[in-house]
């Protein structure tokens, strides 16, 4: 299958995240697409492709306004008050206080965000974007009647709400590329997070909605991030009631519990019959990946390619998060691997 991917993503490169209460370079940092890489090239799994540029309004059609502006402006108001550091919040909303938007940077940060590990950066806005559009590429290629497309995101997006960045994530592009097949005349999505986390974002942004359905397979949020969204009872709301679905399961989840979960989410995409899959992909349920607590093993992501092959939809896959940096090339790729395989594609 085709690969979306473009440089521009080195343009994130943040020197620090806040981790155990030390400000470490960060988990999510460029060379992980260059393993990704590496691996395709090995293999061969399929050719690189550049993305096109779908300009702003898709992304609009997802974010909020003052939200996109604030990503776009941040580093420089950041640098205007003289502060040393790469810029992170500090100070959020909390219960019973204003839902108010500060003027100055450091509130707007909190203001905006949902958790503060990830530091805003210089050229953090211009990798985001262009991340959106290697997504919106992706589901063009699949409009355009492609049957599998692989959109390789950096930075990933699936935290990130309608109005909310963290977790690494600025723009939603599962969901911009979800949208855009919309807009381009499809009715309904299915999309299905298999990254470790659970993707608070795009359940946040289809929560209320029935033309798209959301399931995400995680770490149940007692015990990891982002530890306030992803529970089991978490099935929509109003028209979208019915339409979400959360699979949170415990420390030392293996493969065959894991994909009992996958066959149950695929039972409800299957029951929706949408007109085109978006996998969320991110490959930290590896048994060593180092921020995550799942036991998955590198054959098991061939083995889940082909399970979402088998469901004989039009497939984008949107790269989420996944930080074991010696395997994430493999475990990417044998997904990829495994659908083509069942599928009869290359
Ligand atoms: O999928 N999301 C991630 O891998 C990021 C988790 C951030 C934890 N601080
Ligand atoms: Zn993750």
């Amino acid at each position: 299958m085709k690969i979306v991917y473009s440089e521009q993503h080195k343009l994130r490169d943040a020197d620090t995240e806040l981790y155990g209460g030390q400000l470490v370079k960060p988990f999510e940092r460029p060379s992980r697409m260059e393993y990704i890489l590496a691996r395709n090239e090995a293999v061969s799994a399929g050719p690189i492709v550049e993305p096109k540029d779908f300009g702003m309004e898709p992304i609009l059609r997802i974010h909020d306004e003052g939200y996109v502006s604030l990503l776009q402006t941040a580093w420089e108001e950041w640098v205007a008050t003289g502060y040393k550091g790469e810029a992170m919040a500090s100070t959020w909303p909390a219960r019973r206080m204003a839902q108010k938007i500060p003027d100055h940077i450091e509130g707007k940060l909190g203001y905006y965000s949902m958790a503060n590990e990830t530091a805003l950066t210089e050229g953090t806005w211009k990798a985001a974007y262009s991340s959106a559009q290697v997504a919106l590429t992706g589901a063009d290629l699949i409009k355009g009647g492609e049957s599998s497309a692989f959109a390789l995101c950096r930075p990933p997006g699936h935290h990130a709400a309608f109005d909310m960045y963290g977790g690494y994530c600025f723009l939603n592009n599962a969901a911009i590329a979800a949208q855009h097949l919309l807009d381009q005349g499809m009715n309904r999505i299915a999309i299905v997070d298999v990254d470790f986390h659970h993707g608070n974002g795009t359940q946040d942004i289809f929560y209320t909605r029935s033309d798209v359905l959301f399931a995400s397979l995680h770490g149940d949020p007692r015990d990891a991030f982002p530890h306030f969204l992803g529970y089991a009872d978490e099935r929509g709301e109003g028209a979208g009631e019915g339409f979400n679905h959360n699979y949170p399961m415990k420390p030392g989840t293996g493969f065959a519990e894991w994909r009992s979960a996958l066959n149950d989410a695929f039972g409800k995409v299957t029951d929706f019959q949408p007109d085109a899959l978006i996998i969320s992909l991110g490959v930290d349920t590896f048994e060593n990946d180092p921020i995550s607590f799942f036991k998955l093993k590198s054959d098991d992501f061939t083995t889940y390619g082909a399970d979402i092959a088998a469901l004989d939809l039009p497939t984008l896959f949107v790269m989420e998060g996944g930080y074991d940096i010696d395997e994430i090339g493999i475990n990417t790729i044998n997904v990829l691997q495994g659908f083509d395989a069942k599928r009869g594609t290359s």
